[in-house]
């Protein structure tokens, strides 16, 4: 049946006028050919990216199911260069919007991996980008029914946890063992760190809050599945539940992350029983954790009125806490003079802290109306940065923005400059994207490539969602999809950056619940950091160029992690678009 098809398409082709009469039979996949290896809506924009190939023009795009040719095209003329040196051209199919599945056929040379057109054609995908935080979940046995072959025992309950040095407080001596359960692991290791922990649950709160329509039916198949609770809210709660447990209850104050010394063996969570310590309360850790307690305060207000207050009480706390120690900030290498054992996990250290107070603050403000929160607002900076974990000023300002109308009491110059300095920076986001080789947002600057670019590509459809359902302009929604697109393949390495989902994904990522059970497929719905031309791994790279800058294997920890903080805008993007769209 498929070699007939193949020799159908070959005819067709041939009557088509390409150069080449004789065509693979067996029509090879072609790498010179990027597109998204999910697929598009039906209305949507449509385009792939053609590398090298001077001289080819046509193009066909091949019904797998009916065996038949549903659209034929040429390529643009106009070249632009990639990083490394590629021509590439545009084949756009935009007209092409019946359902089904398809791949893309360039005359004389061969075929796309496939992809899909539907109205839902992002669903599954959104889901595994949500679920992924299941199967990071710390302190609990997965069961086949929820985790299938992903089934595991218990690893790291966290109830002996051990104060470190840096974390002695007059109720508390160094040694004393407490109880910190719950979580989910912060990324390839099996730390838990409250900065990281932050952006992460503040993103996905956000998803909620903006869609909240969508997530009332939206069933990933947890333990909670089935109770009066939306899945995602179920989900985000099992990090809160941790995230409680790292104030210290006497202060307010936040330890700054729950880690080993060193860094765990590539092996399963059960049998990674190094000690583990609650470190240093820091500033930053603190604020953000009373931004999160600020926002779950009033998202689960109407599930759990208890908790809610509970939430808000630790919130303010913790504002107490950074209202005293401005300036705590974590500085691990000092630490590590200090006091022992010195600890080299994940330090996500900062600068300062006053980004870190403008979330807090806006969380605070919107939940309480308390206008002492809007007195630390009223000087900040409100010029546009782009959300990264030491960079959260905006998962603030995009909390006011989405509650604006509740909020009306803030001055409207203000609250004016806060959209307008959102929709210029989106609009300098797809500024040249047109243009760009692989036309997207994500690839019009060199600087996006750093470690973690795949959450930055994240980021900035995030960013391009909120000017779109602000402004209505549709050009910021087709901005977010090109990034989309971006990371589901139509970029330098052809990867769909995702594991499970596309034709060629991560299959090594480096990520301790994978690398240790490698008989089994990488855990699904997770994106790995992608290209970071740091290459601080010191693994060997098939390329230096920035865009090109991955390499699928475990040893890769600079660009092939996963990262609870990555999932979270990724999660937003995919799960954002399917509900706008439908
Ligand atoms: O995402 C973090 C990145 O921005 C930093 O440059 C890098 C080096 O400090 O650390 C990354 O975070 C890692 C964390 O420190 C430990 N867990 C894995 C995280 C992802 O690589």
């Amino acid at each position: 049946m498929k070699s007939k098809h193949v020799l159908f398409l070959s005819l067709l082709l041939f009557q088509l006028g390409c150069k080449s009469p004789t065509i693979d039979l067996y029509l090879p996949i072609d790498e010179s050919i990027r597109l998204n290896q999910i697929g598009f809506y039906p209305d949507q924009q449509k385009i792939a990216v053609v590398l090298g190939n001077d001289g080819v023009e046509d193009f066909v795009i091949w019904d797998e199911e009916k065996g038949d040719i549903v659209y034929e095209g040429k390529i643009a003329k106009e070249v632009t260069k990639t990083l490394s040196g590629y021509d590439s051209r545009i084949a756009n199919f935009t007209q092409l919007s019946q359902t089904g599945n398809y791949v893309f056929v360039l005359a004389g040379v061969g075929k796309s991996y496939p992809f899909r057109i539907d109205s839902h054609v992002n669903q599954e995908l959104g889901k595994a980008g949500i679920k992924a935080f299941y199967y990071q979940r710390a302190g609990v046995a997965l069961d086949k029914t929820h985790a299938g072959i992903w089934a595991r025992p218990l690893g790291h309950p966290d109830d002996q946890v051990m104060v470190h040095p840096s974390a002695v407080s007059p109720t508390r001596k160094a040694g004393d063992l407490i109880s910190s359960p719950r979580g989910w692991y912060d990324a390839g290791d099996y730390n838990k760190y409250i900065v990281n922990s932050g952006i992460t649950v503040g993103t996905l709160l956000s998803l909620y809050e903006d869609y909240s329509s969508y997530f009332q039916e939206l069933e990933l198949n947890i333990p909670e599945s089935g109770d009066q609770i939306p899945d995602l809210l179920d989900e985000i709660r099992w990090n809160l539940d941790w995230m409680i447990t790292m104030q210290d209850p006497k202060d307010g104050g936040v330890y700054h992350k729950l880690t080993t010394a060193k860094f765990e063996g590539m092996v399963e969570p059960h049998l990674a029983v190094s000690q583990r310590y609650v470190v240093a309360k820091s500033t930053t850790a603190t604020l953000d954790f009373a931004a999160v307690m600020a926002q779950a305060s009033r998202v689960y207000k109407a599930y759990f009125p208890e908790e809610s207050v509970t939430y808000l009480k630790a919130a303010e706390k913790a504002w107490n806490w950074a209202k005293n120690n401005p300036d705590m900030l974590y500085k691990q290498n000092e630490m590590n003079k200090q006091f022992d054992p010195d600890v080299v996990t994940g330090a996500y250290g900062d600068s300062g802290a006053e980004d870190e107070r403008v979330w807090a603050a806006s969380e605070l403000f919107v939940t309480t109306h308390n206008l002492t929160y809007w007195e630390e607002l009223v000087e900040a900076d409100q010029s546009f940065k782009l959300p990264s974990w030491n960079q959260v000023s905006w998962l603030g300002y995009y909390s006011l923005l989405r509650h604006q109308d509740s909020i009306s009491l803030l001055p409207q110059e203000w609250m004016a400059t806060l959209k307008i300095n959102l929709l210029s920076a989106a609009r300098a986001q797809i500024e040249g994207a047109g243009s760009a080789a692989f036309r997207s947002p994500m690839t019009t600057n060199v600087r996006n490539f750093i470690w973690g670019s795949n959450a930055m590509a994240s980021n900035q459809g995030i960013l391009l969602l909120y000017a779109y359902t602000q402004s209505n302009e549709q050009v910021f929604l087709e901005g977010a999809l090109d990034n989309l697109d971006y990371i589901l393949g139509r970029n330098a390495t052809g990867y769909s950056y995702v594991t499970g989902f596309g034709s060629k994904t991560p299959k090594h990522p480096h990520h301790r619940l994978a690398e240790s059970r490698t008989d089994l497929p990488p855990l699904p719905g997770f994106i790995v950091g992608g290209p970071n031309p740091g290459q601080q791994d010191g693994c060997t790279y098939a390329s230096s160029f920035a865009d090109e800058s991955y390499i699928d294997e475990t040893c890769s920890f600079a660009s092939n992690e996963i990262a609870i903080n990555w999932n979270a805008p990724f999660a937003y993007l995919v799960n954002a678009v399917e509900a706008i769209r439908n």
